[in-house]
């Protein structure tokens, strides 16, 4: 767990330091609140924060509000240290968004324990997240995290001024799979499907499945060719995939149909309007036979 240390007085910093470093965190260090609201700004923040009060600049109150007002996802579990353990100042520590409050000078011993408790809530929420993006039966993202990832993808590209493509595929006849085999041969062939789009994919495509046997790719930096290409090597590596059924039943073949769509550099085209576009382009390739690629 990454910890952020913000304390002016070097002495206190050091002793700080020495002691995360000892108990296995991976430490950053600031000198006062200003410099550790910048580190929180940035991507991939710290999870725990272990504050002074009293520092030139920002202090640790308006650190606490400050972070508090942030839009972030993540939760930053903030311990405030500080010289006034008067009721009031607990309080009003409390009250700007502090999770815990350790007067100096404090125990050593007790501090690492404190950081357990917010541990176990940060390791909390990252599990729930967890639960809350994937896909139980494939492991992969979700709707609605792929969703969240193509808002950002697309802010991305049109910041950059790149090309963000998108494929929409469905697995063709899925559901004489399941008539003729069981629901859970047709949950076999779902993760059998997701298994191989995702290891034909680049490292920084991204795949969700969007529901039922449903599944999208988001492809950062990919123009409508590259797309049409990308979502023809997904179709022949699905055609030639051999499933192998439980209990010596023999192989299943599949076959499934992909939709593409290329998102404007200049316009910042609407999401819906984009999905749809895909969402057309893999209708119409159900219409034209099924095992295609349409754009
Ligand atoms: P088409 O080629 O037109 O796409 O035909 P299809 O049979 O694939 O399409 P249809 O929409 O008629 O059927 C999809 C089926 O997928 C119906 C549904 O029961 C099944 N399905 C959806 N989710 C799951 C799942 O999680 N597991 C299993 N085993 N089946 C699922
Ligand atoms: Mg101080
Ligand atoms: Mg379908
Ligand atoms: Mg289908
Ligand atoms: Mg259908």
């Amino acid at each position: 767990m990454k910890i952020l240390v913000a304390e002016d007085d070097p002495i206190s910093r050091r002793v700080l330091e020495a002691n995360l470093i000892k108990w296995g965190y991976d430490i950053t260090l600031a000198v006062n609140g200003r410099e550790a609201l910048d580190i929180i700004r940035q991507p991939d923040p710290p999870s725990l924060l272990i504050s002074d009060w009293m520092m030139p600049q920002m202090d640790g109150l308006m650190l606490c509000r400050e972070i508090r007002k942030l839009d972030i996802k993540r939760y930053i579990y903030v311990i405030l240290l500080t010289t006034r353990g008067e009721k009031r100042d607990i309080i009003q520590g409390l009250e700007a968004g502090a999770d815990d409050f350790l007067t100096k000078p404090f125990n050593q011993e007790e501090l690492k324990y404190r950081i357990r408790i917010g541990e176990r809530i940060i390791n909390l929420e990252h599990r729930i997240l967890t639960m809350a993006n994937t896909d139980p039966l494939t492991g992969i993202m979700n709707r609605r995290a792929f969703m969240e990832r193509l808002g950002q993808e697309t802010g991305r590209a049109h910041r950059h001024q790149t090309q963000l493509s998108f494929i929409l595929s469905d697995i063709d006849h899925f559901k004489q799979v399941n008539d003729t085999h069981g629901h859970q041969t047709g949950d076999l062939v779902l993760q059998c499907f997701s298994k191989t789009l995702k290891k034909s994919l680049r490292p920084y495509d991204f795949l969700g499945r969007y529901g039922g046997e449903e599944f999208v790719v988001g492809m950062p930096e990919t123009d409508e060719a590259q797309a049409q290409c990308a979502a023809e090597r997904l179709r022949k590596e699905v055609e030639e995939m051999e499933i192998i059924l439980p209990n010596d039943s023999g192989l299943l073949r599949i076959t499934a149909s992909f939709g593409t769509a290329t998102c404007a550099i200049k316009s910042r085209e609407e999401m819906a309007s984009f999905i749809k576009r895909a969402d057309d382009a893999l209708y119409r390739a159900k219409r034209e036979g099924r095992n295609r690629v349409c754009q």
